[in-house]
């Protein structure tokens, strides 16, 4: 790498946790095994080019503050070029392995979709060499679908088909680069497809749009020999009043519904599951119920604010339970832990950029162990096995094995006196929890 960018701060190494350095790592020590497999290769960490190179932390009551030394606000290559400079830089002194892009955080939107294709595969140019130097990946590339003007009204569920088909080809284009830069996944989030009122909005073509609009994605997949993993990610609201992929369980009876689940995992992101009033491991869970979970968007909601805050993940009671469901699923395959999260607009500084990602990915590292101890210990999946015991054998199997009907039931129904389930015993595992945790 030529010009260094985050000048004054070395390679963030693993300290421990008595160390008195902010600028190291506590927990998270890279080559450190948990269970089977490196602390790295559970965890995957990705850095959000979005947020971590492009944003400004404007909000609606201000400009942006942040200082990015690294990009003069040009739309130029040359720019883009040096934006990627510096976050290769950065990833390499935090040792992320990973990184997701839009195609529009990466390279200039210009004039015209030619010139900003040209623009994007110069960039990509680049961005692959940079990766071969550095051995860092692309988790997933994705086509910003809901920043043009153009796509006010959605993308793929927008009432012109002007639009639909310029946004097809702004993920033709981007599902090439993705590929070209051995791109593991591609994401799908909605963006603007949803609507604000029904006044105006067709629902069912609007949804029957965007299946095609997947379908066609999945057959274009096939066609270039991408061999990457499709990722939807869901969202409730915001840009939209109501987004089509609101939550787990929406997308997944979607996919079903047009038939794209074979072709499709989930990204869960925290932030998003709060906004849909679940906690993240309730997404999680869904998700992979199905077979279904590919990746995580971590970051974090403020419970005092009813907005996407994207806010780092520092709670290791969350990262725990959040952890269980990813190893209790047998870990990632193709995703990873990105992320999607911005520092807040009074931390301007790039140095704040580190502090950020340095306290994720350490509150990830011990949810990680409290997780895998929890697991090793046996006790609360133990406690979770007996209460469902009634369903391994008698009655309950007859259950289990589809074999009961109302009248088998019934009959055994009749026979019974007073009966109640075993207590819950909530706050005792609550306790428990926290005998782990802290
Ligand atoms: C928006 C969001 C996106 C997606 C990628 O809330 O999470 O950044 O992750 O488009
Ligand atoms: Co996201």
């Amino acid at each position: 790498m030529n010009q260094e960018y985050f000048t004054g701060i070395k390679t963030i190494a693993y300290e421990g946790p008595k160390t008195r350095n902010r600028l190291a790592f506590r927990h998270y020590n890279a080559e450190e095994v948990v269970g089977k497999k490196k602390m790295k290769d559970h965890l995957r960490f990705s850095m959000a080019y979005w947020h971590a190179m492009k944003n400004t932390s404007s909000d609606p009551f201000g400009g942006g503050t942040r200082q990015r030394p690294w990009d003069d606000g040009s739309s130029t290559v040359e720019n883009a070029r040096r934006v990627a400079d510096a976050g290769f830089e950065f990833m390499q002194k935090l040792g992320l392995g990973f990184y997701c892009f839009h195609d529009r955080d990466v390279a200039p939107e210009l004039g015209d979709l030619q010139a900003s294709n040209d623009a994007l595969d110069a960039v990509a140019d680049h961005l692959r060499k940079l990766q071969r130097q550095t051995g860092i990946k692309l988790l997933w590339g994705t086509a910003c679908l809901f920043a043009h003007p153009r796509y006010m009204q959605g993308a793929a569920t927008s009432p012109s088909a002007d639009v639909y088909a310029i946004a097809a080809a702004q993920v033709k284009h981007a599902m090439d680069v993705t590929h070209r830069l051995g791109g593991l996944g591609y994401t799908f989030w909605g963006g603007r497809e949803g609507y604000a009122t029904l006044l105006n909005t067709d629902m069912k073509r609007e949804t029957g749009n965007l299946a095609h609009f997947l379908h066609m994605a999945v057959e274009y997949k096939k066609k270039i020999g991408f061999k990457g993993q499709f990722y939807i990610e869901p969202k409730p609201r915001e840009p939209s009043t109501h987004q089509y992929d609101s939550d787990a369980a929406a997308c997944l009876n979607f996919l079903r519904e047009h038939d794209l689940l074979e072709h499709f995992k989930l990204n869960i992101e925290t932030n998003h599951a709060t906004l849909a009033l679940h906690r993240v491991e309730h997404e999680l869970a869904v998700a992979a119920g199905a077979g279904a979970l590919g990746s995580i968007d971590a970051n974090t909601g403020d419970e005092l604010v009813g907005w996407d805050t994207d806010q780092f993940p520092t709670n290791v009671y969350m990262a725990t339970q959040m952890t269980l469901q990813l190893l209790k699923m047998g870990g990632f395959k193709t995703g990873g832990l990105n992320f999607d999260a911005k520092v807040r607009r009074e931390s301007y500084e790039p140095v704040d950029l580190f502090h950020a990602h340095i306290g994720g990915m350490d509150t990830f590292a011990r949810g990680l162990k409290i997780a895998h101890r929890i697991i090793e210990d046996g006790e609360l999946d133990r406690f979770v096995k007996t209460r469902y015991a009634s369903f391994d054998n008698g009655i309950g199997k007859t259950v289990t094995t589809g074999k009961a009907t109302f009248e088998s039931l019934e009959k055994h129904a009749l026979k019974l006196g007073p009966v109640l389930p075993a207590s819950g015993r909530q706050e005792m595992l609550e306790n428990l929890l926290n005998d782990y945790v802290l």
